[in-house]
Order: C-alpha cells, then sequence, then structure tokens
C-alpha cells in the first residue's frame, strides 16, 4: 500500500450531501483551499443512497432546497409539492456543477480515524484509499439519517429470497409480482408501502407500532403558486428563519385550550384537507407536542380517519396506533387505503412478534409461515450519533469522540465538541429541530465564520484554534434535556431521542426551542465567541 500524504493548509470536508456541497461553496469563497471527501461514487447524501421506490422528502418542496439559492428556484423549478428522491438528487447535482465544485470533491473515499496533532494545530485524517489527509480545519456532514439500521432477527443469512435494506436500494430491484415482506412503518415504510402494493403480488407489512399518518396533499405545482414564491422569495426564507420549525408552513401562536370545543375538530379537519404532517403537527395549535388533551384528540382524530378509510375491520384494528402522536410526524399519498386491497395485510409485531426469517420468508410467534420472494428492511438508521460511531476521532487530550459519548452524543449547538478543536459539526447532537436544509445552511454558516475569524487571528498571531468549553456544552445539552421535558416528545422512543444507552436515561438529540431563539444563540457565538476557549489558545497551551 502506498502511503499518501496530502498536505492541505486549510480545510478537509466530509461528505457530499446537502451539507458538505453547501460548506465546499461557503469556504471557496473564502479563498481556502478545501477537498471534499464522501464514500459514494458520486453526490447527493442522503438522496443518493436512499432510490427506494416512493422515496421523496415531505418538506413543502420551495423549502427543501439551499435558501440562498433564489435564481435556482426561478430555473430550476420543482414539478410537486414535494420532491422526488431523482429531482433532489438532479437539484444538488445541478448545483454541483453549476459553481464548478467537482474539482475538489473525491469520492469512494471513506474516513477512517483522525487525529488532532497539537504542535501543528491540524487534523491528521486517514482515509480508505490510505492516503492520509492533514488540515487546518475539518468539517463534518456525516448526516444524521446515513447508517442503516439492520435488525437483528435470527435466521436472516438463511433467507433465499431478495434481502434489501431502503438506504442501500438498487435501481434495478424488481417489486412487480413478488411477494413481498416489508418490516418497518415509519416515514420510509410508508412511503414504499404506498407506491409498490399495485404493483406486487403480495405484501405484508410487518409493524411493531404502527404511527400516525395524515395526506400529504402533494399536487403539481401551479403557476400562481409558484409565482407568489417567486415574487415572496425574500420574505419567505427570511420569515424561515424567524420560525421555529422551518417547515414553511403557518405556526400558531393559539393554545389548543383557547379555542371552544366544538371548533378543535374543526381545526384538525381543516388540517386534514390541506395536508402535510409538519402542518398537521405544528400548523394547528401552538402546544400539540405539550399539552397531553391537545395531543390526545389529534390522536382520536387520526384513528377515526383510519377506520373509515381502512374498509377490513381487522386490518383496521392492527393499524391503529397505540401511543401518543409524538413521532416523527408522516404523510402519505394514500397509504392506509392501499389496506384495502387484497393483496395487502399487515401483521402486528405486538401481537405476534418475528420468530425468526426462515429460507422461505418470515416465521411469527402464532407458528404462521408467511411466504416471501423478497424482504424489505425499512427499519431506519442510527441516527445522529450512528455514523460517527465506526470512526476514530481522537481530540486534544487523546482521548476519542467514541469514548466522549458513550453515554449518547454531546454537542455545543450540535456544532463543536470541547477537546476536539478545530472540528465542526454539521447536525450534531443537540442542533435545532428543524427542517433539515435550513438547519444545516445555519451551521455552514456559523462553521464558515468561525473559520474566517480564526484564519485572521492566524494572520495576526500564528495560531489560532476554536474550541468549545466543556462548561458551554454541559449547559447546552441541559437546556436541551429542560426543553424535552417540557415536551411529550420523549414518548414513545423514536430516533429523535438516544434511547440505546444502557442504565441512563436517553438522550435528546435536537434542541427544542425553535430555530428563531436557536439563532440568536449562534449570533451570540460569532459576535461574543459566548463558549469558546481564547482564539488564539496561548494560554491554555502554555499551561499543558
Ligand atoms: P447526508 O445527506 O446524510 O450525507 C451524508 C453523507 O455522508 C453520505 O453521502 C455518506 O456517504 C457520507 N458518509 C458517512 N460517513 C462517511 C465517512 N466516514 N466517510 C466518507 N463519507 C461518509 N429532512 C427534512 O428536513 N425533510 C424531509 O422531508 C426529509 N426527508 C427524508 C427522507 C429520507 C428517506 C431520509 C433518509 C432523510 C430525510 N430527511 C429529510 C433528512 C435528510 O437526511 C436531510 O434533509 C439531508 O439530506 C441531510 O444532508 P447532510 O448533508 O447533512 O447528510
Ligand atoms: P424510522 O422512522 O426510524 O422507522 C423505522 C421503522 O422500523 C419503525 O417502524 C420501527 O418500528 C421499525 N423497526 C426497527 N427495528 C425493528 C425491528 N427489529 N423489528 C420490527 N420493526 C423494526 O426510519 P425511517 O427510515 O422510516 O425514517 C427515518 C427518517 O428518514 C424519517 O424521520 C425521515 O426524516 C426520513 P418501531 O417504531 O421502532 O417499533
Amino acid at each position: 500500500n502506498i502511503l499518501y500524504i496530502l498536505y492541505c493548509t486549510y480545510v478537509l470536508v466530509v461528505p457530499a450531501g446537502f451539507g458538505g456541497i453547501y460548506q465546499l461553496y461557503k469556504l471557496l469563497q473564502l479563498g481556502l483551499s478545501v477537498k471534499v471527501i464522501d464514500k459514494a461514487t458520486d453526490v447527493g447524501g442522503t438522496w443518493y443512497w436512499n432510490r427506494y421506490p416512493g422515496a421523496m422528502s415531505d418538506t413543502e418542496s420551495f423549502v427543501y432546497r439551499y435558501s440562498w439559492d433564489k435564481e435556482g428556484l426561478r430555473t430550476y423549478p420543482w414539478s410537486h409539492h414535494y420532491v422526488r428522491q431523482s429531482e433532489i438528487l438532479g437539484y444538488l447535482e445541478h448545483v454541483v456543477d453549476k459553481h464548478n465544485l467537482r474539482p475538489h470533491m473525491q469520492f469512494n473515499t471513506e474516513l477512517l480515524s483522525a487525529q488532532w496533532d497539537s504542535t501543528n494545530e491540524t487534523w491528521r485524517a486517514t482515509l480508505s484509499t490510505g492516503e492520509t489527509f492533514i488540515a487546518r480545519y475539518r468539517v463534518t456532514a456525516l448526516g444524521l439519517l446515513s447508517t442503516a439500521k439492520f435488525p437483528d432477527i435470527p435466521g436472516v443469512k438463511s433467507f433465499k429470497g431478495q434481502l434489501c435494506h431502503t438506504s442501500a436500494w438498487q435501481p434495478d430491484t424488481q417489486v412487480a409480482n413478488k411477494r413481498v415482506g416489508i418490516i418497518g412503518n415509519g416515514s420510509t415504510g410508508v412511503q414504499v408501502i404506498t407506491e409498490i402494493s399495485s404493483q406486487v403480488k403480495s405484501l405484508v407489512s410487518f409493524q411493531r407500532h404502527p404511527q400516525y399518518s395524515v395526506p400529504s396533499g402533494n399536487r403539481p405545482v401551479q403557476p400562481e403558486y409558484r409565482q407568489w414564491v417567486n415574487e415572496n422569495y425574500n420574505d419567505i426564507m427570511e420569515n424561515l428563519r424567524k420560525s421555529s420549525t422551518c417547515f414553511g408552513v403557518e405556526e400558531p401562536t393559539t393554545p389548543y385550550s383557547s379555542l371552544p370545543s366544538e371548533e378543535r375538530e374543526e381545526v384538525f379537519e381543516k388540517l386534514w384537507q390541506q395536508g402535510n404532517g409538519f402542518r398537521f403537527m405544528f400548523g394547528g395549535f401552538s402546544d400539540l407536542t405539550k399539552d397531553p388533551e391537545a395531543n390526545d384528540h389529534a390522536c382520536r382524530f387520526i384513528k377515526n380517519k383510519i377506520a373509515q378509510i381502512v374498509k377490513d375491520p381487522e386490518k383496521a384494528r392492527r393499524l391503529l396506533p397505540q401511543d401518543s402522536y409524538t413521532r416523527r410526524p408522516l404523510c402519505d399519498g394514500g397509504y392506509y387505503k392501499q389496506f384495502n386491497r387484497e393483496n395487502v395485510d399487515i401483521v402486528n409485531l405486538q401481537e405476534t412478534p418475528i420468530e425468526a426469517i426462515i429460507p422461505t420468508g418470515i416465521r411469527t410467534s402464532d407458528g404462521k409461515e408467511h411466504e416471501l420472494d423478497m424482504i424489505i428492511f425499512a427499519t431506519g438508521f442510527d441516527a445522529v450519533e450512528g455514523s460517527f460511531d465506526r470512526l476514530q476521532f481522537h481530540g486534544r487530550s487523546g482521548q476519542t469522540l467514541k469514548e466522549r459519548w458513550s453515554k449518547g452524543g454531546k454537542s455545543y449547538l450540535g456544532c463543536l465538541v470541547p477537546d476536539l478543536p478545530n472540528l465542526f459539526l454539521i447536525t450534531g447532537p443537540q442542533g435545532s429541530f428543524t427542517n433539515l436544509p435550513l438547519a444545516i445552511e445555519v451551521h455552514v454558516e456559523l462553521h464558515s465564520k468561525l473559520i474566517k475569524q480564526a484564519e485572521n487571528v492566524r494572520a495576526r498571531t500564528g495560531r489560532a484554534t476554536i474550541e468549545a468549553t466543556a462548561q458551554v456544552e454541559q449547559e447546552w445539552v441541559s437546556m436541551c434535556k429542560d426543553l424535552a421535558d417540557d415536551s411529550l416528545l420523549a414518548n414513545p422512543k423514536s430516533w429523535l431521542f438516544n434511547d440505546t444507552i444502557k442504565d441512563e436515561k436517553p438522550i435528546i438529540r435536537f434542541y427544542l426551542g425553535g430555530m428563531k431563539t436557536y439563532l440568536t444563540y449562534v449570533q451570540k457565538l460569532v459576535d461574543e465567541h459566548a463558549g469558546l476557549l481564547p482564539l488564539g489558545h496561548q494560554q491554555l497551551e502554555s499551561k499543558l
């Protein structure tokens, strides 16, 4: 093996999804030398990997893109209110080509480990290609949802048919006329089931916790709507940053209890007719995820709809969620009505758990053997910290990030981690719980400003590192916990919390205080370096 040492005086960005592309664009504007690496063979991140049937974003299309790309909305407009995987991938490729970013990108390259070198104040990164890369700054945009989760079910290897995970879907995979079993019914499972039910010979949905889904209201974008977005673009984007969730839906200040009881049902009905899961959760009342009574009402409302849509009472019963409406909200283009097809069935795994995967299919605890040609795992991701788990990041003290995060991921603002200087996370733990493209942009812009400031200090003093204090991280994480305790989101458990840590209370993975307030903390960091060790770092270094 040949060992390459690439000495790059500036920045290593990993990798090339929404976050990596924008970070590269911004840092090149600062005149820095930047290298982006991704283990994929091309750009796109989430939208490179997730090519399963029905894959799409369920954020309104005009906010599932870069907010700074105003011209792009006119010249590269969306066809529908939600964007499908191929359109999103096409858009990201378009941005990369338009700004000539490819020469700075290297694919088929995985970051394996990285070590902080205190003497030279650089990161030394080891890549899967055998190269070593040395950089002053390192930005990671590994993605919140990029490490697939495979359930540990006995007998998986014995299955004679085809096994696939939605996030590693091969485009030539055929489902037509096959007997398909699908495990998982989150956002992804709902999309797949809705898309393929009419094509397959039979489909069995294996559901551990049935979830609430509302209509997406997806439809082609009409010229008047597009004109409204184009004409009001600046205001829309400005208001987005002043909103809480940044999903482009109205966010009322009216609490549930302030409305006469007879009007509440009408609010839910209107939201149902309009469509969009985020609108249903955040666009009717200000406190659906805080007031148990409001949340109960939403649950009853959706359950009634399920019972009305699904004709077979037994299937309808199995599809009824038992938990509160507090997971990441789902929406669909006709999910429940797929269960009216004779070829589509549901197994409730709480009643009859999977015992094993067998050569011919799946056996459940009632002894039934479901014969299948194909099993689809729509079982989600090791979210947020998942992509860091395989990596060895050694900080200033020699401790690894994995060790630091052994009781759950922690960071300051979802961006900075004490003991890991000049490492900038995009959407790390305890970042803002919002529509992600905007959350990503906020991080990219913050990192760009901090790196620029550090370069200025370096030009004057010869040294500069950016590092959060342990105290500010602790305070930030505590605040995130308090905000989560004040909401209903902790129950039932979902990927919003890290519930895989044994013997510990799950750690909230997000800041729930809303984008508007989050931005005030970001501004304080940029203006006053709130929570940072002194930029020059000389004091600390001299004590060591
Ligand atoms: P990603 O796009 O996840 O990119 C991460 C990249 O990291 C991947 O390309 C991977 O190859 C690479 N990588 C990981 N580890 C390494 C390594 N060690 N070395 C090199 N490369 C590495 N968000 C919304 O806001 N609204 C939605 O409607 C929405 N829908 C979604 C639907 C699906 C099916 C999924 C999976 C996610 C959805 N998301 C949605 C979340 C989505 O992940 C983000 O919106 C956004 O695409 C994340 O971009 P990113 O650049 O941060 O990370
Ligand atoms: P999610 O939302 O994490 O959903 C995963 C689904 O898989 C969910 O229904 C899980 O059931 C199910 N699951 C996971 N492990 C198992 C096992 N062992 N047995 C049975 N069922 C299992 O992932 P998605 O891909 O749908 O969505 C992730 C995000 O991507 C989403 O929020 C969007 O932003 C896009 P459970 O509920 O845990 O019982």
